[in-house]
């Protein structure tokens, strides 16, 4: 009768030793170091409320590395404890970190096509790290706002009725011209250059008709201001205090009618005149 009692209490303290929770290996992601190496960072989850001890050797070991013990934890915190250590390994290595605690195994992989880690760099010291950093060696600038969008071949048209404020004929051809703007921002989102780049596509206009931007800041604001072909008659002025270009006057003196044509590029019967393009 004795011996009975003593194999089941042996057996219920054997049963409340291994019904632990789990303690799960976590490869939480990876990083190449661009030399042929890369780096793969491990944590752990232990859904148990105290502390365990798994030692280096079949319950905690590495397999496809050079070594079963690469510098894994042996004591487990309770919870989920992120980038605990990391191991180093080459292109084309695939190993496994494999553990098991009291209640089961658990193994994970890495390799180089693994999740990667989102880059935390920030080369320039601009707050913009590199990964988001189109200037990543620049800290005055960090970011390009194209518009209407990024791409040699998003343009916006401008077609203009130069009879305005009146109807006239309405026929919005009297001057037709395709833009382009890049405006570079720094970490701030303050603007340090603005690109416009244009092509003057038509004329259907008797009248002379010049081209001008007001700008929404202060033509003081401006350090440098450059424009191509350097031979526009670009005219700089301002506007109670604010930008104004005026890059000329009549668009006839860059795009002339061939032929009997009165016009330009208005008719696609009529000889073609190739685009003027300029920028600033
Ligand atoms: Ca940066
Ligand atoms: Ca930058
Ligand atoms: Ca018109
Ligand atoms: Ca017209």
């Amino acid at each position: 009768m004795k011996t009975k009692i003593f194999i089941v209490l042996i057996m219920l303290m054997t049963t409340a030793l291994f019904a632990g929770l789990k303690v799960q290996p976590v490869m939480e992601c990876v990083s190449n170091n661009g030399d042929g190496t890369w780096t793969a960072w491990f944590g752990y989850l232990n859904e148990n409320p105290n502390v365990l001890t798994i030692n280096i050797g079949v319950h905690n070991k590495f397999v496809g590395t050079p070594s079963e013990d690469m510098g894994q934890p042996t004591i487990f915190q309770p919870g989920r404890v992120e980038f605990v250590f990391e191991v180093t390994f080459n292109d084309g290595d695939n190993f496994v970190w494999s553990l098991s605690g009291p209640n089961g195994h658990g193994s994970v992989n890495a390799n180089s096509g693994s999740a990667a880690c989102p880059r935390t760099d920030d080369s320039d010291g601009d707050g913009v790290t590199d990964e988001y950093d189109e200037y990543p060696d620049d800290m005055q600038r960090a970011y390009n706002n194209w518009y209407p969008a990024e791409g040699d071949n998003s343009w916006g048209t401008l077609a203009y009725e130069d009879y305005w404020p009146f109807q006239g004929d309405y026929d919005f051809n009297d001057l037709i011209m395709d833009y382009r703007f890049n405006m570079v921002t720094n970490g701030s989102n303050l603007v340090i250059d603005v690109f416009g780049f244009f092509r003057l596509r038509a004329i259907g206009a008797s009248f002379s008709n010049g081209f001008g931007i007001e700008f929404p800041f202060m033509a003081d604001s401006v350090e440098v201001l450059s424009v191509e072909p350097v031979d526009l008659n670009l005219v700089q002025e301002s506007s109670d205090g604010q930008l104004v270009l005026l890059f000329f006057d009549s668009a006839m003196d860059y795009m002339s009618p061939q032929g009997i044509d009165e016009f330009v590029n208005t008719d696609p019967a009529e000889t073609w005149v190739d685009n003027f393009e300029f920028n600033f």
